[in-house]
């Protein structure tokens, strides 16, 4: 039928609304084939990269600045980007939770330590919003 021009359509089951996980099998080989292009692909072991930006990461009086690379497994790994090495990578687990203090400033909690991690560009919200989603799609919990 149409009304007013419109096409109506038969009502479509209620699907929920799709995650940055919820990636086809084509989407992430089309996606991995042009991370090949990327300078952080060989620090990510093959996952695919979902966020990526440089942060200030504060251990005692001083911060280091590193890539952080957030990735399928999930991983979030970070990078010295001066020197281009791995430096180490925040451990995941159903446990890990982040806490925006700012536009620039969030902390990722993780069982034995907690990370301070300052965006400089002020996404610090976004960096949350994409781990926290991560998060509940990996390990299917609830936010506390
Ligand atoms: C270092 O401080 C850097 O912040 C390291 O970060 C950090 O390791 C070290 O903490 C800390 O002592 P200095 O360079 O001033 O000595 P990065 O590895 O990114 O270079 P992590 O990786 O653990 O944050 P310790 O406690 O891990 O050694």
């Amino acid at each position: 039928t149409r009304l007013l021009g419109l096409e109506l359509q038969p009502s479509k089951p209620l699907r929920k609304k799709s995650s940055i996980l919820d990636i086809s099998k084509e989407e992430m080989e089309a996606r991995l084939a042009k991370q090949q292009e990327s300078m952080w692909n060989q620090f990510v072991e093959g996952h695919l990269i979902l966020k990526e930006g440089l942060v200030d990461k504060r251990k005692g009086l001083f911060a280091k600045r590193r890539m952080l690379l957030l990735t399928t497994g999930p991983h979030l790994y970070y990078v010295d980007p001066v020197n281009m090495v791995l430096k180490g990578e925040i451990p995941w687990s159903s446990q890990l939770r982040v806490e925006p203090k700012s536009f620039k400033i969030f902390f990722v909690h993780t069982p034995n330590r907690t990370y301070y991690l300052e965006d400089p560009q002020g996404y610090a919200l976004e960096w949350c919003k994409v781990i926290e989603e991560v998060r509940v799609n990996t390990y299917n919990n609830l936010p506390t």
